[in-house]
């Protein structure tokens, strides 16, 4: 099978971008989005949220560290040569459990003056997360379940996974590049190792061998570099690379027309998922009580 490279589109209206995209979950590079490229710069973000704490990991989604923003790109930016391998990775998640911790969401209020939600996505009908009285949700001032800042020194790498509860993904891009390599969900047995009992964990490792090129073929492969954006839906596999230094902004969410997976979830599959605790935790922040999956379901979808 030879990998197809996926061409950025010019940025599409979010009615086109929910029938083409979304309701087929469709894998998309998008370009033309309204930032504010100087203030994304290493210097930029050290001087607005450098002297924050921020959470580092390796190459998976288990925390390693905590450091200063400012101390991380001070200690990792700039790394020229060959890529190096276990490069640590800012994933700085806005608040996502219930305990006391250095959470994205200080940095995040800092830095909303500095991009907009792309035009594409739509800002109605979610089913993750639930908006407050029905209104619109916006990613640069709510918070979304995996929400993350992510600074990533050039070599730093999200190993192969697929997202949490059948939820969708963006990754924006403002500052460098990343190389992005994309699994059908078909594949997800092929490419599972040894299941983990994760979400996220037990799949092949296809930069194992080595970290500049894929050792299984995708069947889509791209790049995203600054004012672009990648559109991850659920059930795909993806590996990432930083390939620069690169700063970017992720957040998952379900839309109603994308939602079929999500409710066959919650009728079984959140069954010992410990991420299944995220989604109640945004229940419960809008002062619900602890929900059941079938609570959460009938809220959405009626009675299952
Ligand atoms: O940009 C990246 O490193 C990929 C992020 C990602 O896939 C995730 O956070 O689930
Ligand atoms: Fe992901």
């Amino acid at each position: 099978m030879v990998s197809t490279f996926v061409e950025p589109i010019d940025m599409p209206s979010s009615q086109k971008f929910v029938d083409e995209f979304v309701a087929t979950n469709t894998p998309a590079i998008v370009r033309g989005m309204d930032y504010s490229a100087g203030s994304w710069t290493p210097e930029a973000l050290k001087t607005s949220i450098g002297d924050l704490t921020a959470l580092v990991y390796g190459t998976l989604f288990d925390l390693e560290d905590i450091q200063t923003l400012e101390d991380y790109i001070d200690t990792w930016f700039g790394l020229e040569g060959e890529l190096e391998p276990d490069v640590p990775y800012v994933r700085w998640y806005n608040q996502l459990k219930d305990v006391e911790f250095s959470w994205g969401d200080a940095a995040f209020a800092r830095v909303a003056g500095f991009w907009k939600a792309p035009a594409c996505l739509p800002t109605s009908n979610f089913v993750v997360p639930v908006s407050r009285a029905e209104a619109g949700t916006d990613p640069v001032r709510d918070a979304f379940p995996y929400r993350g800042l992510l600074v990533a020194a050039r070599g730093a790498r999200t190993r192969m996974h697929r997202d949490p509860f059948c939820s969708d993904a963006v990754v924006c891009q403002f500052y460098g590049r990343k190389e992005v390599a994309l699994y059908r969900p078909e594949r997800a047995d092929e490419l599972t190792k040894q299941s983990d009992g994760t979400s996220f964990g037990g799949f092949v490792d296809v930069r194992s061998e080595a970290l500049d090129r894929v050792s299984v073929e995708p069947d889509l492969h791209g790049t995203v570099g600054p004012g672009e954006m990648v559109y991850i839906p659920h059930g795909w596999l993806h590996d990432v690379i930083a390939v620069e230094d690169s700063v970017s902004i992720t957040w998952n969410f379900v839309h109603a027309k994308g939602a079929g997976k999500f409710a066959e979830y919650l009728n079984g599959a959140y069954n010992g998922d410990p991420e299944f605790e995220v989604l109640q935790y945004f229940h419960r922040s809008l002062g619900r009580p602890q929900l059941t999956a079938k609570d959460i379901a009938s809220y959405h979808f009626g009675v299952l």
